[in-house]
């Protein structure tokens, strides 16, 4: 370790990178050491080594592709042909990682992962990591991974899926992965991977306390506990600190080196020779003993956490001059130099050779196009055919298993009388998944006892535990093992017990699944179904938690399909488009239940059952942002509304008709998003009035939208109130009505308008 006396101006600099460069070379250079002969090919590196010359060299070459990659980050950023410059520096071990891996091993990376990424572009021919990587920096169009929308470490053929600049976030999705590459065999499904593959999840070291992390890590122990196979190897790049927070001393290992059912290895991420046969021993574990594995890997940091960290301005250039000397390089050289493989000469021509192709890549890259039109930004990000979408939706090729599954012709829901929402759920959920053989339904309580309002009662028993099962008490779980289960080519259908608790886990859906698309450039999807048991007006279980309200969280997601239906058959046909979407686009779906509107069964008095629907054929599906109109054309009032709003705007519509004598349209939207704009247009302009009806609150909610596309679509000077619940939280038994709108206020809401 260097001391204060002995650093020279030099080490005193500024730039960080421009020293760690000069101490490669420089290192090389005043190389003393003694040289033995060259290892003959197959013999280790050096003495007691697993790693082999050819071996070496390869990952060698990689640790420097990586390091030069980053000190040409730092150049040409300040130029502005490169964006992003976040490193690698110091975490080139992973590139062991890569080799000892399988390109079929699907592997969800940290940012520092650059020589990982320059070692796997190895196992397939024909590929350029120079090349490929230069283009992400540079965000050009031809980026492979992106298409320019971010530096992402991804590639398709590779199987890295590319990762959100989120920590931890992708913890989850990798859990769930592994899970799926298991459950696969016992659903009779064909994974686009071999059966015996793992899954790569590495991450840093301060990331391993989020609680996305510790989640994931929870979930594996929880499984493996129970003796389900977990082929899934967590890497934790132990590099002591977090932009500028030291993890504690020893934290790491002292945090997970005990942990049940999640074992835990150390590798020396520093030292080629003897961490790789550490890193070997944990890819070995995982794959052979298919368990939760923690690879605890050593590295170090350099040249700060990004480009714009200057750490000399916040600690001391003794600490800085101390980390720079364990870089891993150093180290490769000299293993390079003492076996005999390379001459300082060699050496010292391989690094300048290096540095030369990353800088002619960045270059060549620089000069290809950007982004340069909204169109091509969005293009991946909300694919829709609605034609095939539509063709999936209505296909019944599977009369025979839905004739088995509901126990003959008699009992097709379909021949069956009318019932209300909570039925006619379940019984598209039956349909569903005996359409889709790949479709798994999951989520708290929803396996033995059908969930907490009985929607997938029967599932359980009719299609056993592999296709439908009780996950851990987590939602940012149940959707990470959602994205896993997509990414090996199942339909996820997670629920999530209440709006509610969606909230606690909402990155999962915004920061992640709904995203990947974006950001892969279309070529790697997570579609999923995503129902939710949701909105206020429940009688006698009341409170805010159980009546949350806010679809304010999924409006804005990009790309996300929001559908709520207020009627069951609706709610088969929805569902059924829903599926389609997912299939055929690749979509993330949810699916709003209004719990109220569950039991339903009567609309204007009790025991009319104006409520309860037939059951659509299973050839009878829904477009995309297709409203439904009651009492068309009537237009004195027109009323937009959906879920709990529409039964409450049919009651109304008759008090109204009574008091004003007007004829009242009502329309139910049942897509939120996206909002169909023209729909609501065309209906807004045969209107004499109009009323926006949103039991949502009332900043950011639906209405807003609806009033957008109204005044938008030309109807502006149209007389239009709202009637919207205020922004509060919903409280306990009647008080809840009092924040929530009501029959009572549409038609005070309609006589105010009778009076303008
Ligand atoms: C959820 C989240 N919070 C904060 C950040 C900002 N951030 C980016 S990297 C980082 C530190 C991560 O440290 P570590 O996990 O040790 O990885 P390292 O950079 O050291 O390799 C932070 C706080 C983020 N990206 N995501
Ligand atoms: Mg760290």
């Amino acid at each position: 370790m260097s001391t204060p006396s002995i650093i020279s101006a030099r080490h005193k600099g500024f730039n960080r990178a421009e020293i760690v460069d000069q101490n490669f070379i420089e290192f090389v250079q005043s190389w003393v050491g003694a040289t033995l002969a060259p290892p003959r090919a197959g013999e280790p590196v050096l003495a007691g080594s697993a790693l082999d010359a050819r071996g070496f060299r390869e990952l060698f070459e990689s640790q420097l592709i990586s390091r030069h990659i980053d000190l040409m980050a730092r150049v040409l950023r300040v130029q502005n042909k490169v964006f992003y410059t976040i490193g690698s520096s110091g975490h080139e071990g992973n590139a062991m990682l890569a080799r000892l891996t399988r390109h079929t091993d699907p592997a969800f990376l940290h940012y520092r992962s650059g020589a990982f990424m320059a070692e796997r572009f190895r196992k397939l021919p024909g590929m350029d990591p120079v090349v490929d990587s230069a283009l992400s920096f540079a965000a050009s169009k031809d980026d492979p991974a992106s298409g320019g929308r971010h530096k992402v470490w991804g590639s398709k053929s590779l199987w890295v899926l590319p990762q959100t600049s989120t920590i931890a976030s992708h913890l989850p999705k990798a859990l769930g992965t592994a899970v799926a590459i298991e459950q696969a065999r016992r659903i009779g499904h064909q994974l686009p991977i071999p059966n015996d593959s793992i899954v790569i999840c590495t991450f840093g070291d301060a990331s391993s306390n989020h609680a996305s992390a510790q989640t994931a890590f929870n979930t594996a122990a929880w499984t493996a506990y129970q003796r389900l196979p977990v082929p899934a190897l967590f890497v934790c790049e132990d590099n002591g600190i977090g932009i500028s927070v030291k993890t504690p001393a020893g934290w790491i290992a002292n945090n997970f080196r005990h942990r049940a059912d999640l074992d835990y290895f150390w590798a020396d991420g520093l030292d080629l020779s003897s961490g790789y046969t550490q890193v070997q021993s944990a890819v070995e574990h995982c794959r052979g003993a298919r368990r939760p594995t923690f690879l605890h890997l050593m590295t170090t940091r350099l040249m700060g956490h990004a480009g714009s960290d200057f750490e000399i301005e916040w600690r001391s250039v003794e600490e800085l001059v101390a980390l720079e000397a364990t870089d891993p390089l150093l180290r490769s050289a000299a293993i390079a130099l003492e076996s005999g493989l390379y001459s300082k000469d060699d050496l010292l021509n391989l690094y300048e050779t290096t540095r030369r192709r990353c800088f002619a890549a960045a270059e060549a890259a620089d000069a290809r196009p950007r982004l340069s039109s909204l169109a091509d930004v969005m293009k991946p990000l909300a694919p829709y055919t609605p034609a095939a979408v539509k063709a999936e939706a209505e296909r019944v090729d599977y009369a025979d298993k839905r004739m088995n599954v509901f126990g003959g012709e008699a009992k097709l829901p379909e021949n069956l009388p009318p019932r209300h929402l909570a039925i006619q759920i379940n019984q598209a959920l039956h349909d569903l998944l005996a359409k889709y053989p790949e479709a798994l339904l999951f989520g708290e309580d929803v396996a033995q006892k059908g969930g907490v309002y009985t929607v997938t009662r029967g599932l359980y028993k009719t299609f056993k535990g592999s296709r439908v099962f009780n996950t851990p008490l987590d939602e940012t779980m149940i959707l990470g093992l959602a994205q896993g289960y997509a990414n090996m080519g199942m339909l996820p259908l997670p629920e999530i017990q209440y709006l509610a608790y969606f909230h606690n886990a909402c990155d999962q859906i915004r920061g992640e699944a709904a995203s990947l698309q974006f950001f892969s450039n279309g070529q790697y999807r997570n579609p999923m179904v995503m129902r939710v048991a949701s909105l206020g007006y429940q009688k006698g279980f009341g409170g805010h938690f159980h009546n949350d309200n806010s679809i304010t969280a999924l409006r804005d997601i990009p790309g996300l399909v929001v559908g709520c239906a207020s009627r069951g058959d609706d709610a088969a046909m929805m569902l059924r488009t829903l599926m389609a979407l997912a299939k055929i686009d690749g979509r993330v779906c949810v699916f709003l239940e209004p719990i109220a509107l569950y039991m339903t069964k009567d609309l204007y008095e009790p025991g009319d059952g104006q409520w309860q629907f037939d059951y659509p054929r299973p050839d009878q599906a829904m477009t995309l942002g297709a409203g439904r109109i009651y009492n068309q054309p009537a237009n004195d009032l027109v009323i937009f509304t959906f879920g709990n709003g529409v039964p409450m705007a049919l009651r109304a519509a008759r008090a109204i008709e009574k008091a004003l004598a007007w004829q009242v349209r009502v329309i139910d939207l049942r897509w939120l998003a996206p909002l169909n704009d023209a729909f609501i247009a065309a209906q807004a302009k045969s209107a004499k009035r109009i009323l926006v009806l949103d039991e949502g609150r009332k900043s950011a909610g639906v209405g807003e939208g609806v009033i957008t596309a109204i005044v938008e679509g030309g109807c502006g000077a149209t007389p239009l109130r709202r009637v919207v619940g205020a922004d509060t939280f919903t409280p306990l038994a009647d008080a809840a009505l009092l924040v929530l709108p009501g029959e009572a206020t549409i038609v005070a809401a309609a006589r105010e308008l009778n009076s303008r």
